[in-house]
């Protein structure tokens, strides 16, 4: 075992001793002096088995690991493959064609234009519009207000209980987001199997670059600063609240653990284990366990796998240098070397 996980697994200790009481509590694990390099994670690929370390592969039944194809992706062809995926987030519903997609939060826009294959990887890119954009669903007699380009990738075949899926990513070097998650399919309430619930599901979400600091006035980024948005491994099981269904407040279980280096620096291998009884979701970074989240309410009914990138609503505006908005290409996109998922049978 190299120094490198014996850290890890000191620190997860850590992180169980600290968290069990308070899920918003930051843990920091101690500094681990040899610090992995993005060679060391290119090592342990293997796109014939799901990443799991010694004696952390949760399955101790007879079955096996068999690949989920369409909702698996090693990003080495020329472009997206759109039999797998899709990059447009309108959702059009019922006889009267309403969408009722998700564009990203009030600044940010959902382009397809923005998810492209290059060098074998899902690039999502992340830009600052030269004027603010209205997505399909604003009102026009307003001002358009989404000033950050990003993009939305999800499958279209629905992840079911009982799988485990898995990511290799790294943030961009913008205040975007870099995100690997699941989410019920934007359907009304009443219409989405598991009695209405809306359920996510967050694998990772982060952002490359933090604006902000504590004691200046834009303060909505105070908890994502005291948790170092920027260099974490966060996940979480949300249950949302909607108006004609599940109308308490929202539930979150979840929790995080730091990295020494942000996420725009290097790739890592996010993981979740789905329980097939929807009780139970286990986390895993870089093929090491890290925890068992019981969400608020059985987690049952498919759900939407997405990778995407957002300009997110508590983010300190600043300079488009600041936030990264004039780095080159590359450094703009949020990259998916890979995403696989799996199940057992
Ligand atoms: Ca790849």
């Amino acid at each position: 075992m190299n120094k490198r996980f014996y850290a890890l697994k000191i620190a997860i200790i850590f992180l169980i001793l600290g968290c069990t009481s308070s899920s918003n509590d930051v843990f920091v694990p101690p500094t681990d002096t040899e610090t992995p390099t993005e060679e060391e994670f290119t090592g342990k690929d293997d796109p014939t088995k799901p990443t799991f370390n010694n004696n952390q592969d949760p399955n101790h039944s007879n079955k096996k690991w068999v690949k989920v194809t369409a909702l698996s992706d090693e990003f080495e062809g020329e472009t997206l493959d759109v039999d797998k995926w899709n990059p447009n987030p309108q959702y059009l519903w019922g006889s009267y064609q309403q969408d009722r997609g998700w564009y990203g939060s009030s600044r940010s826009l959902f382009e397809p234009e923005n998810a492209t294959i290059s060098e074998g990887m899902l690039c999502l890119e992340g830009e600052k519009f030269d004027n603010p954009k209205y997505s399909p669903q604003d009102k026009t007699n307003q001002p358009a207000t989404r000033r950050y380009g990003g993009a939305y990738v999800y499958g279209k075949v629905l992840s079911e209980p009982g799988y485990y899926m898995e990511a290799k990513m790294k943030a961009s070097k913008t205040a975007m987001s870099a995100a690997f998650w699941l989410m019920s399919e934007p359907k009304p309430c009443k219409e989405t199997p598991n009695n209405g619930e809306r359920s996510e599901l967050d694998i990772q979400e982060c952002v490359g670059v933090l604006t902000g600091e504590l004691g200046d006035e834009w303060t909505k980024d105070d908890w994502a600063i005291k948790s170092n948005w920027d260099r974490i491994f966060h996940y979480n099981t949300h249950r949302h609240s909607t108006l004609e269904c599940y109308n308490g407040e929202q539930q979150t279980r979840g929790g995080k653990l730091n990295f020494d280096q942000k996420n725009s620096e290097v790739f890592h291998i996010y993981g979740a284990y789905w329980y097939p009884d929807g009780k139970k979701v286990d986390f895993f970074i870089d093929g090491e366990f890290v925890e068992s989240v019981t969400p608020a309410v059985q987690f049952t009914a498919p759900l939407r796998l997405i990778m995407s990138s957002n300009f997110y609503d508590w983010i300190e505006e600043t300079t488009a240098e600041e936030m990264g908005f004039n780095n080159p290409l590359e450094e703009r996109y949020t990259r998916f070397d890979w995403v696989r998922t799996w199940k057992l049978e």
